[in-house]
């Protein structure tokens, strides 16, 4: 069966599950305690070289990288949600990078400084911090504009783009980024987790995110 390692903080491994549910794939989801650094152990990094999470291990057939994992997983099912037509992949690439490269990097410097750092007890970085939310003011207003568009990301049709993007704003709320002014990103994110793909996972990332905090040792 198709194995998916993750942790439940994790956004790039989050969409991992997000696609394979909304695939109704079967999968054993193994969590890689990186605060016990078992994505440093001999046999994680048999997996990943890096010790990075997500991976996957379908059959024997090891991957790693998120977005290469999603792109696998849909197209050995055939799904349309990254379609075969070169034009209408190629926009969905686009987007998927857009929401990765840019939305996913700038919210990784406000979600490290905001909530990774006080909790493992490293001084916030506030030029890195200041940088996540410059960038942030930047590419919101093109995501909403985007979005706004015909509804999805890149598109009427639901996409692996919108999975990107959803994983992307995920911890949004819980490092106290205020997406109210982006009404269209609103709609499209409170219709996206409605769907039983992102329920299977949680509710919402603050509820996970309680989760580990309580049952952290103190
Ligand atoms: N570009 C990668 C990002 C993977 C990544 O940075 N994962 C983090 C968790 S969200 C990780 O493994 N951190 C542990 C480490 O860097 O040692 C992807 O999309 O899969």
């Amino acid at each position: 069966m198709l194995k998916i390692y993750g942790a439940d903080l994790s956004t790039p491994a989050n969409k991992v599950r997000f696609v394979a549910n909304a695939l109704g794939l079967k999968y054993e989801y193994i969590r890689i305690s990186i605060r016990e650094k078992e994505n440093q152990k001999p046999e994680y990094l048999k997996i990943h070289p890096a010790g990075k999470i997500p991976a996957i291990n379908d059959d024997g057939f090891i991957l790693f990288e998120s977005n290469a994992i999603i792109r696998y997983l849909t197209c050995k099912q055939k799904s349309d949600l990254y379609p075969q037509d070169l034009k209408q992949r190629s926009l969905i690439d686009q987007w998927m990078d857009f929401a990765s490269l840019h939305v996913a990097a700038a919210m990784n410097k406000v979600v490290f400084n905001r909530l990774f750092a006080p909790v493992i007890g490293v001084p916030v970085d506030e030029q890195s911090l200041n940088d996540g939310l410059k960038f942030l003011h930047r590419f919101l207003p093109v995501v909403d504009n985007q979005v706004g568009k015909e509804g999805l990301f890149a598109g009427k049709d639901l996409s692996l783009a919108d999975f990107s993007l959803l994983a992307a704003l995920d911890a949004a709320d819980v490092v106290q980024i205020d997406l109210a002014a982006h009404k269209n990103i609103v709609k499209w994110r409170n219709t996206m987790q409605q769907k039983d793909f992102y329920t299977k996972c949680y509710r919402n990332y603050g509820e996970v995110l309680q989760k580990m905090m309580a049952a952290a040792p103190k």
